[in-house]
């Protein structure tokens, strides 16, 4: 399996966000990947960075205006005398308007965003590109006929909606390699969201579509981030009604209770008849994991590999969230290693 993977990643690096009502070191920092990169390697696999891609490639998925924000923000910022980490103060929560864009920056960062954890930093913009260009690269890869790929993304994306950056997600990598997927043979992709926290900007995503289904694994937002979205009766809309699914998990969910449903979502996965996987690789369902609540063991996760090798579909793994930053390297390689064991 090749990993695609970018040193760009570090320059998303000095931001602060709010938990718990305090400004803190992000958790989403540099040494993630640093220790991933370690663990893909020891493994034996082949790392490589990713190919150039246009512009064109992330408006599949996201709009335009949203993209130039996120390209531009930080320079904006340090043009209105600015410096350090932008987070934004406000949101059109329900009763304000969103069919207007402020033009001022904090207005449209806001506008944009969705909670006070992602900071945008002045390599936010690169480190991001360069993460959706990992994706994009293991798609093609796949597209040429591999059977399996992992991008190393860092910052990770499946909370980046259409128009919306935030849980530290600014360009939603995982919906670009389905859609790349998509454009080049694959008629129908399924989207595996196995991360603790719902993946709400895949779901955004894809909504409206019968070509892509999205299944999600994830904390109860009745307790867990992002809160708003990722509960049971979501199931898509439109064209794209029961192409999503969801499966909400309370706190303290162990491997039994996990596995079981993890057999759900497959069976889900199998009558949908997909041509190609994207599995969102979160790790933050490990039970030492500082800001989720799953108890997943380092043991566990080559198990899960083992049993998306069942589906039997050219994959393209791509990295979402993992916090136990010492741990995320082994937690990770022992899915890769798993699916490799059984296919
Ligand atoms: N104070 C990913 O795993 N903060 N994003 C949660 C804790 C945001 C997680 C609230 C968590 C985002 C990709
Ligand atoms: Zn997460």
């Amino acid at each position: 399996m090749r990993v695609a993977h970018s040193p760009l990643h570090a320059r998303h690096d000095g931001g602060k966000e709010l938990h718990r009502g305090e400004l803190v070191p992000c958790f989403e920092m540099p040494v993630r990947a640093d220790y991933i990169l370690k663990a893909v390697e020891r493994a034996g696999f082949k790392v490589s960075e990713p190919r150039p891609f246009t512009q064109e490639s992330l408006l599949r998925v996201h709009d335009a205006r949203f993209v130039e924000f996120l390209r531009t923000a930080h320079a904006e910022w340090r043009a209105a005398g600015k410096e350090g980490f932008m987070l934004p103060s406000g949101f059109p929560a329900r009763s304000l308007r969103r069919d207007h864009i402020p033009s001022g920056i904090n207005g449209r960062m806001g506008y944009y965003s969705f909670d006070a954890s992602t900071p945008i930093v002045e390599g936010t913009w690169d480190a991001a590109l360069a993460a959706a260009g990992c994706a994009l690269t293991a798609a093609a890869w796949v597209a040429e006929g591999d059977k399996s790929a992992y991008a190393l993304c860092r910052p990770p994306g499946h909370h980046a909606g259409h128009s919306l950056y935030g849980g530290y997600c600014f360009l939603n990598n995982a919906a670009l390699a389905a859609q790349y997927l998509r454009d080049h043979g694959f008629a129908r992709v399924a989207v595996l969201d196995v991360d603790y926290h719902h993946g709400n900007g895949t779901q955004d995503i894809f909504w409206e579509r019968s070509d892509v289904l999205f299944v999600s694994i994830h904390g109860n937002p009745e307790t867990e981030y992002p809160y708003f979205l990722g509960y049971a009766d979501e199931r898509g809309g439109g064209a794209g009604e029961g192409y999503t699914r969801n499966f909400p998990l309370p706190r303290g969910t162990g491997w039994k209770e996990y596995s079981a449903t993890l057999a759900a979502a497959m069976d889900v996965l199998g009558g949908f008849s997909p041509d190609a996987l994207v599995v969102s690789l979160g790790v933050d369902t490990y039970e030492g994991d500082p800001i989720s609540a799953f108890k997943l063991a380092t043991g566990h996760y080559p198990l899960m590999g083992q049993r998306l090798a069942e589906l039997k579909l050219p994959t393209v793994f791509v990295q979402e969230g993992g916090y136990a930053v010492e741990e995320i390297g082994t937690n990770v390689a022992g899915v890769l290693e798993g699916f490799l064991s059984r296919r």
